[in-house]
């Protein structure tokens, strides 16, 4: 079916026009000729009249929409220069992210749109017969990697001449790069969790040449790394959910034999993944305990994979620009016995941070084009950024980016410290808690901010070729990979138990110090607002331990956004901030009301 109607004019009476087309849309005269003319190039059997100007020539006007036009991200975000100048004032860091920025708008968002229209394909076999298993991607895809290389894009956090503030300059040149990339920011997040692993674990052997080539700056040499994590029963329950067995072999290696689900970024040359070590009667350990991590060149020196079937390529939502694929495994080298989960918990914590910098960028590259259309497009006799409730609704969702980028930025800030020892007990145990927090609730953020920004283009936004449409797509995946909103609640849970509390004390203690801290008398009220909502917390927690075991669970998610919103405090003062503690005087959290939430889901289903 044709996308846009051209309609075609035909004079009934004078003074009267009655507009016939492809399809009888507009004809309610009876005294009308309808023609039904199927994409018949206009005009063929209709007699025509010379019409006014506007439509004589090309039969559709002439007027047409400017579109929406990107500019310098780096220059058009006051908010991150701000922060910048502030934390990090220096001429060169600036100059790097203003070229960046240029390069971002000339260069490289063409091969991220490149990326998306021509997504990967499988070369299962060769024209011979023989198993390939080749990941055929768009040349705009290499050059992503060329790029993200040449910027230093993973090496910057390694690199570390800005210090403890090396990271927060490698986030904030990532949060440009972000929704330009094509999604290449994916591999980038496992290939920079991938190098943190490594180094943590020492540096030698095997994974050295892999450290340095995971952090290299030469496209020559640059790897990316898979984080094959993933199977059939676990993903999220990694530790009962992985089947995967790792066979000793003599010369020190393991054999691994496994299905993997989901393997972002398939097109990787290592990965890391986890697998059972099996004894010599073949018997593993279930559960979490039995879990070891191991490392994997995926390629060998032609590039071919090895060792690895490719299944299929996985057909999703969004993110088509990235091969995601259904593995099996076979013979892959091991790196660590015995801690799987525990070591690999430094990549999730990071490709964690990755996805939470994603989130944010993905909202300020919609407000900046959303930005930018309402000074192009009129309506009702203006420019929409002369309508005052267009303009509330932009700036609801820039009250929104601003507070998750400061968020983000303190976690970008957090890990800087603790990976190059400047850290305190109170930042680390912010780290632990705000990392969960951060990413769970700038996914669903990006997924409402964006959502709202393609309405601000009306019709447009609806349209695929805008390129708008895609941004949202892949917004939906990042509240879904490296920990759903629910896991990641729990997982805050999980960290306020092993720490005694202490992660949540510390919370407390920063949270309230940046509140008692001199403020401008205009932000009064916002400082009373983010102070009752802090006790009002600590009250709920000081109860909650003490109700049945269930209640803080269910509580869980809602606890996750008060910490989120009250970190985010005075920009968020004309939201409840408070969520979990509103819901709890509601009886919200009673485990009664089980049965009652199940019936209201199922309901509908039960019925048919
Ligand atoms: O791979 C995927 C797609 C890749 C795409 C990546 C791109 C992202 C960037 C995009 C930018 C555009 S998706 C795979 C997603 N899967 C997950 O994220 C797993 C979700 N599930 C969890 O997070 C669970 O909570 C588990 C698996 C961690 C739970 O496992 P366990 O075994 O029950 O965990 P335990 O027993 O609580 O913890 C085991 C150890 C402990 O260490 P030790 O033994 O020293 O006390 C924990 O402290 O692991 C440690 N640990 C952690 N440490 C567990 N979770 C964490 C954590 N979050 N941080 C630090």
């Amino acid at each position: 079916m044709a996308s846009s109607l051209l309609l075609h004019r035909q004079v009934t009476r004078p003074g009267y026009w009655v507009h016939t087309g492809m399809y009888r849309l507009l004809s309610h005269s009876s005294s009308a000729k309808v023609v039904k003319r199927d994409m018949a190039p206009f005009p063929q059997d209709a007699p025509t009249v010379e019409g006014p100007a506007e439509f004589s020539r090309a039969g559709i006007g002439g007027f047409f929409q400017q579109k929406p036009v990107l500019k310098n991200p780096f220059l058009g975000d006051a908010l991150l220069q701000g922060y910048l100048r502030r934390h990090l004032p220096s001429e060169v860091l600036y100059s790097d992210l203003l070229v960046f920025g240029e390069r971002l708008v000339y260069e490289v968002d063409g091969w991220g749109r490149e990326c998306e229209t021509t997504p990967p394909k499988l070369v299962t076999y060769d024209p011979w017969g023989c198993r390939v298993d080749r990941i055929v991607t768009s040349p705009a895809w290499q050059r992503m990697k060329d790029l993200s290389a040449q910027e230093g894009l993973v090496a910057i956090g390694y690199e570390r001449t800005y210090g403890e503030w090396s990271r927060v300059y490698q986030m904030c040149k990532l949060y440009l790069f972000s929704p330009s990339s094509g999604l290449y920011t994916c591999p980038l997040a496992m290939t920079d969790g991938a190098a943190k692993v490594i180094q943590a674990l020492g540096v030698s052997g095997p994974t050295q040449e892999a450290f340095s080539r995971l952090t290299s700056r030469n496209p020559e040499d640059f790897w990316t790394s898979g984080q094959w994590m993933t199977e059939r029963k676990g993903g999220s329950d990694v530790g009962s959910g992985t089947e995967t067995v790792a066979l000793p072999q003599s010369d020190g290696t393991y054999r691994l034999s496994g299905f993997k689900w989901f393997t972002s970024a398939t097109d990787a040359d290592m990965t890391l993944t986890l697998g059972r070590v099996a004894d010599r009667d073949g018997r593993t350990t279930p559960g979490s305990r039995g879990l070891s991590l191991f490392y994997a060149a995926v390629r060998d020196e032609d590039g071919m994979v090895q060792g690895i079937e490719v299944q299929r390529l996985k057909d999703k939502l969004g993110t088509r620009q990235m091969p995601t694929a259904e593995l099996l495994l076979d013979g892959l080298p091991l790196s660590e016995e015995g801690r799987g989960v525990a070591c690999i918990a430094n990549m999730l914590t990071l490709t964690r941070i990755h996805n939470s910098v994603s989130a944010v960028s993905g909202m300020r590259r919609v407000l900046q084009l959303a930005r930018d259309y309402a000074t192009r497009r009129s309506a009702f006799g203006k420019p929409l950024k002369d309508h005052p409730l267009h303009m509330q609704t932009l700036t609801r969702m820039e009250v929104e980016t601003r507070g998750a980028f400061l968020l983000v930025m303190d976690v970008c800030r957090l890990i800087g410290r603790e990976e190059t020892g400047h850290a305190s007990q109170l930042d680390t145990h912010l780290l632990r808690l705000l990392t969960p927090v951060a990413k769970l609730y700038t996914g669903k953020q990006a997924i409402a901010v964006i959502s709202e920004g393609l309405e601000s283009f009306g019709g447009q936004g609806y349209i695929e070729d805008t390129g708008l449409p895609a941004m949202l797509r892949d917004a939906q995946v990042l509240s879904i990979w490296e920990g759903t909103t629910n896991v990641l609640s729990l997982d805050v849970l999980r960290c306020i138990a092993r720490t005694s509390g202490l992660v949540l004390q510390s919370y407390f203690t920063h949270t309230q110090s940046l509140i008692a801290s001199d403020f401008l008398p205009s932000l009064s009220v916002a400082v009373r607002s983010v102070d009752s909502a802090l006790c009002g917390l600590r009250e709920f927690l000081q109860e909650a331990v003490l109700k049945p075991p269930g209640y803080l669970e269910l509580a869980a998610r809602d606890l996750a956004y008060s910490l989120a919103r009250i970190y985010i405090g005075a920009h968020w003062c004309e939201q409840e901030l408070c969520p979990v503690l509103s819901n709890a005087a509601t009886g919200c959290y009673n485990t009664e009301t089980l049965p009652q939430d199940a019936a209201l889901v199922y309901e509908a289903s039960a019925r048919q």
